[in-house]
């Protein structure tokens, strides 16, 4: 059954946000603190390991209680309810949404046209938990005899970003296999892997769902060449295994059936990871580790579903980031890790937002007249505040930021992690209260300098403050934690394209990718095509080819 199509923008709740937001909009976050003893204690969760602290936001009580009004006549909990009882609220591809189901207990039952699917899901989790084990521990060997040192994940998009931001997420919990990720197409970047890896001892996994992504399957014909200059035909069976629903093209790669882990329609490429296209982290950190990650995606599951709105971390994120983009119309979110670790933790959600949710049509078929999804980036903490905090502190630009940051280092040096954290709640103080004029006066009598001097450097040393943030702060990185956290922003994507009233879960937008660029190889590779371009693309094209001669 389908989701109801009601446009946001008609509901009583979203008029009395707009008159609501005529009032606070130049409120500063220090007026609603000094207006509300209670405020970081109601605008706080607390859950498990994770302590949610939105306190530093641009909003009132008022706001919190219309926004959630919002998502009452939105029908978020229905949706919710179809969302995880498999209902084929992926309207216009006619699929079920159900990767929430690959994190089920066994105990669990979920139906698809019928059928229940738990236990096939847990068949492929035995699969892959026998695989990984038998290749760490070494009794799946090389063809030579020799145990696997090094595992190529070649996939891209959905097949790619998801294990690989895991992967490097929980380097701290890797064995002895080293990982590589192959994606894209320019042939610099398979060249490069090839050239730390050792043919007789690596272990290929093919990710693609459909088995026909050009990127892909272009990658996986390379490596197959370059590992038969090494190795005899027979060998492949051994060193090639692959992730896909096209069992039949998979075999005519050139794979064996038992090599093949199956993954379903039913689970979109970019919320993947916790299916087989997860091969790859469960072979670097083993199966126990890729377990818990699950584990923390259920609780997180849970949290969602049976938590009241209030206290319901994926539904306050996600209707903080609505009453920016739609009332402040900011642009743009930033997300700020405090670890290393999670370098490509922005980049991985980069596709998770941006392809669900950016959408300009509503579920009727019609053009939205409203801001959709927000645009999201980031990178790292402190690293981030020696390159683009500025533009955030005293830009012209409004960017909410989430800070994600762990009370406890895994490698246990404390003093490094008090001056990593101690940034981390600087920076979130210092974008809410900002530096008044007063205080740079002061600050600069204090230095000594002239009234003159004063009186010219003050009005660039002022930061206006009132940038909103939300802190997440968990116990520790771990498998379990960090399966949380990415649940947490797949139910936030859901959560907003609830509201926004649009199909998070098709990417016609990547699709045209796709054909596009398959129509101007025929022109590259010389075919006489009758293909017509616009004027700009047809030079560009024979500049192109008159460079290869
Ligand atoms: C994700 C997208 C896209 C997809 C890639 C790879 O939701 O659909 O990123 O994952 O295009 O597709 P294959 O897995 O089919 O190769």
């Amino acid at each position: 059954m389908a989701l109801p199509s009601i446009n946001p923008t008609t509901t009583e709740a979203w008029h009395k946000l707009q008159s609501h937001f005529e009032t606070v909009k130049h409120t500063h976050i220090q007026e609603f603190f000094a207006a509300d003893e209670n405020r970081v204690k109601d605008m706080s969760i607390v859950w498990e390991d994770f302590y949610v602290d939105y306190s530093k936001h641009r909003i009132s009580n008022e706001t919190l209680k219309l926004l959630l009004d919002l998502a009452d006549e939105m029908q978020l909990k229905n949706a919710m309810q179809k969302y995880f009882e498999g209902d084929t609220i992926n309207q216009t591809e006619g699929r079920s949404v159900l990767h929430t189901a690959l994190r089920n207990p066994i105990s669990a039952k979920v139906f698809v046209d019928g059928k229940n699917v738990m236990p096939e899901i847990f068949e492929v989790k035995h699969q892959i938990k026998a695989f990984s084990n038998k290749i760490i521990n070494g009794e799946l060997r090389s063809h030579s005899g020799k145990t696997f040192t090094d595992v190529v994940n070649i996939g891209i998009g959905g097949s790619d970003l998801g294990p690989a931001m895991v992967v490097d997420s929980l380097a701290f919990y890797a064995n002895h296999l080293k990982s590589h990720f192959v994606s894209n197409v320019d042939g610099d970047h398979v060249n490069e892997v090839i050239k730390n890896l050792n043919p007789e001892t690596t272990l290929f996994v093919i990710v693609s769902k459909t088995f026909t992504t050009q990127e892909t399957l272009s990658n996986a014909n390379t490596l197959r060449d370059w590992f038969l200059k090494h190795a005899p035909k027979d060998a492949v069976s051994k060193h090639f295994v692959a992730v896909s629903t096209n069992i039949e093209k998979v075999k005519a790669f050139g794979i064996d059936e038992a090599n093949i882990f199956p993954m379903w329609n039913w689970v979109g490429g970019r919320f993947s990871l916790w299916s087989a296209v997860g091969l790859s982290i469960s072979l670097a950190i083993g199966f126990e580790n890729f377990d818990k990650l699950l584990l923390g995606a259920h609780k997180m599951d849970e949290h969602f579903k049976t938590t009241t709105f209030e206290n319901n971390i994926p539904v306050i994120t996600a209707l903080l980031s609505v009453w920016y983009n739609n009332f402040f119309n900011a642009e743009s979110e930033a997300v700020i890790p405090y670890s290393q670790y999670l370098n490509q933790f922005a980049t991985y959600l980069q596709q998770g937002i941006m392809e669900s949710n950016g959408k300009s049509v509503d579920r009727n078929g019609e053009p939205i007249n409203y801001q959709t999804g927000t645009i999201i980036w980031g990178e790292p903490g402190t690293n981030s505040q020696h390159a683009f905090f500025q533009l955030i502190h005293q830009g012209t630009k409004l960017i909410p930021a989430e800070f994600i940051g762990f009370t406890k280092s895994l490698h246990g040096n404390q003093d490094h992690q008090d001056k990593l954290m101690s940034n981390f709640f600087a920076q979130t103080e210092a974008l809410m209260n900002g530096k008044s004029k007063d205080i740079v006066i002061s600050e600069l009598k204090a230095q000594g300098l002239s009234e003159e001097k004063i009186k010219k450097l003050t009005p660039f040393k002022i930061f206006e403050g009132n940038k909103p943030t939300t802190t997440i702060l968990i116990d520790k990185l771990t498998p379990e934690s960090l399966g949380k956290l990415i649940a947490m922003y797949e139910h936030k994507i859901f959560v907003q394209g609830v509201i926004w009233n649009i199909f998070s879960y098709d990417q016609f937008g990547v699709e045209l990718g796709k054909q596009l660029a398959n129509t101007i190889l025929k022109d590259l590779q010389g075919e006489n095509t009758k293909n017509r371009h616009d004027e700009s693309t047809s030079k560009l094209i024979r500049y192109y080819k008159s460079k290869l001669v």
